[in-house]
């Protein structure tokens, strides 16, 4: 039997730029969550005797690693040292390889993977022996089939495992698609685990063998939601695999659509945001970052909504700061003109949803985009652009915002000439 901590993304240092502004009395225990996320994840990983420790990728979050970071890093590294715990990391697309001049010395317990895919062997306090296969990046754009470079398993070892920084094909994540591969392909190794970076999103792919990203330790964005950790691992010859998730992240971005039927001042809404935060406040456990999207405003004052879409009404709803804190962070009222304005007219209904099947489809989008991505400016400022799937996703949730607005106008002036 092996135990084994498979982490990635740690994003060490995010600079959690938009919060700073926001909220200066929360910003330092934000600020600190990535490195106290690891902390936590350390101190379990000790606690859990683990065989070994894992981390595939994006350990910091920026090419230029802050001193800060590196000694953090090796630090907490150490302390895995002294436990007797070998880790093996390999750098992502966040925090490649390079600037060997400003690298600090990590710990004697630590392998870190070169840009060429290799393949460690270690032997276990109980005999067992482990093949361990990954690479690192050495840019930040990988776009090769690095999963070709992985060897078939190794037959002379009891168990092997996988690290891969890298895009599972057909995922419609919002990364970008670097080092990609298929869940065939990493079949086709016949390896016992593979333990995955690069998309924060937890999500076990496949439980046997196990093919699984285990998200990044701490959520650092609206859309980066739910518990964040990373996974105990333990493997048996001949019994299922063991997947334990163990929650670290100090802080949790929580999104929640929130019904506001039947409120109609503004006295109306703060009580009912006050009531869904009484909710996380009674939970307990990690601090949350809450993102509340209003349904059902009908009978609400535009007065009213008017001051929710210019966010003031953020002003005046009591913040929870004591630690563990509960803090509302944005306010968004749900867009369901769509449907409204469709609704009565089937064949326009039809034509839309036609029309935006075809604007959709990936060859047809970045076809009518490309002399923008082709422009100097764009290419050397937004390199990463093309790759973003999250920017596709904006551009098309605009444009149909704009589009439904622009035929919602005309339904819009005529009521109000009935005013
Ligand atoms: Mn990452």
């Amino acid at each position: 039997m092996i135990t084994f901590i498979h982490t990635a993304d740690l994003h060490l240092d995010s600079p959690f730029k938009g919060i700073k502004q926001l909220e200066p009395q929360l910003f330092e225990a934000i600020y600190q969550s990535t490195f106290d996320s690891f902390r936590e994840l350390v101190t379990q990983a000790i606690a859990a005797a683990v065989d070994f420790f894992l981390i595939s990728g994006d350990i910091y979050d920026e090419e230029n690693q802050s001193v800060k970071a590196q000694a953090f890093l090796r630090d907490e590294l150490g302390r895995l040292d002294r436990a007797g715990i070998p880790v093996y990391l390999s750098h992502g697309n966040h925090d490649f390889l390079g600037r060997e001049a400003l690298k600090l010395q990590l710990p004697e317990n630590v392998t870190v993977f070169e840009k060429e895919v290799a393949t460690e062997i270690l032997t276990t306090k109980t005999g067992e022996r482990v093949a361990i296969t990954g690479f690192s990046y050495a840019s930040r754009w990988v776009e090769e089939r690095m999963i070709v470079e992985y060897p078939n398993r190794n037959h002379t070892v009891d168990y092997h495992i996988g690290m891969l920084h890298g895009y599972l094909e057909g995922l419609n994540a919002s990364e970008g698609v670097y080092a990609p591969f298929s869940l065939g392909e990493l079949n086709a190794k016949n390896y016992d685990y593979w333990a995955l970076g690069h998309i924060h999103k937890r999500q076990e792919l496949q439980s046997a063998p196990p093919v699984v990203y285990c998200g990044n330790t701490q959520g650092r964005n609206p859309n980066e939601t739910e518990a964040k950790g990373a996974y105990l691992v333990t493997l048996r010859k001949g019994m299922a695999p063991a997947l334990a998730f163990l929650p670290t992240a100090p802080i949790v971005w929580e999104k929640e659509t929130l019904s506001l039927l039947g409120c109609k001042n503004l006295n109306d809404v703060s009580a009912r945001i006050e009531e869904r935060m009484e909710h996380y406040c009674s939970r307990h456990g990690a601090s949350v970052l809450l993102s509340l999207l209003f349904t059902d405003i009908q009978e609400l004052h535009p007065d009213v909504v008017k001051k929710i879409e210019d966010e003031e009404i953020l002003d005046g709803v009591r913040q929870w700061l004591d630690r563990p804190f509960v803090y509302l962070y944005q306010t968004k009222i749900a867009v369901d003109t769509e449907k409204e304005l469709f609704s009565f007219d089937q064949v326009m209904k039809e034509s839309f949803s036609k029309s935006w099947a075809e604007i959709s489809a990936d060859d047809v989008f970045y076809q009518q985009l490309d002399s923008f991505f082709q422009h100097p400016l764009v290419r050397t400022t937004f390199p990463d652009l093309k790759k973003d799937r999250r920017f596709k996703e904006e551009v098309l949730a605009a444009a149909k915002t704009m589009l439904v607005q622009a035929v919602a106008f005309e339904e819009d002036d005529s009521e109000d000439t009935e005013d």
